[in-house]
């Protein structure tokens, strides 16, 4: 069992220039706007309200940081792809994103949340795909697992690691998760603990 000691927000920046500055290693979220991607933060953290949920998407705006236990930075993203935001406004978060996950230097793995009861979507795989290009570590991480059953989480996981592996010659590591359940919090909690031994605080400098 991982015991989360301390789990507080940092600060809310509006571009990878503006992050916190402390040497520690970090985890990102990232998905479609819903997708469960500050739900998700809260279970890990087991604190219900730490990062601002709501059922309408494209609630999460900025990138969020909160540190954990004094050892590790969680970032909470804005999801991308919402319908309803102006194109413009859509961009200028889509730039905002890559290039925090291309500048950011202590980033050691982003999570990449897919809802468990979607097929492989276009915008997804896309997005896998640019990360794949610019070697940019990631895990895949289905979402909202207690909305459908057990046979149907194991087919639909097939089916996407089956469409991956079309395009893909080793796949990424995968987890499955649920924020009602907890379900993968002690998996995802273990990777990021193994994956945080591996950060080298010299990368900063
Ligand atoms: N049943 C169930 N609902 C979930 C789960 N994760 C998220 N939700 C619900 O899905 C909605 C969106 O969750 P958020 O965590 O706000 O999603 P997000 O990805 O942070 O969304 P944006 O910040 O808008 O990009 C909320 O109504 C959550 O309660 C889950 O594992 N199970
Ligand atoms: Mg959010």
């Amino acid at each position: 069992m991982f015991i989360i000691k301390s789990a507080g927000f940092i600060k809310s920046s509006a571009s990878v220039n503006d992050c916190p500055k402390a040497p520690f290693p970090e985890f990102a979220f990232i998905g479609r706007s819903n997708v469960g991607k500050s739900t998700l933060i809260n279970m890990l953290v087991n604190r219900k309200k730490l990062a601002k949920t709501s059922s309408a998407p494209g609630k999460t705006q900025l990138i969020n940081h909160f540190l954990v236990n004094n050892s590790w930075y969680l970032t909470d993203l804005p999801g991308f792809g919402f319908a309803k935001v102006p194109l413009k406004e859509k961009k200028k978060w889509d730039e905002m994103i890559k290039q925090y996950l291309l500048q950011r230097k202590q980033l050691m793995c982003t999570f990449f949340l897919i809802d468990i009861r979607l097929k492989p979507q276009p915008i997804d795989m896309n997005f896998m795909q640019w990360m794949g290009e610019k070697r940019l570590p990631f895990a895949i991480t289905f979402t909202k697992a207690d909305k459908i059953n057990k046979t149907k989480v194991k087919e639909n996981i097939n089916n996407y690691e089956n469409t991956l592996s079309e395009t893909w010659e080793s796949l990424p590591p995968v987890f499955v998760s649920s924020g009602i359940t907890a379900e993968g919090r002690n998996e995802i909690l273990e990777y990021i603990y193994e994956c945080g031994k591996l950060f080298d605080p010299k990368v900063l400098f």
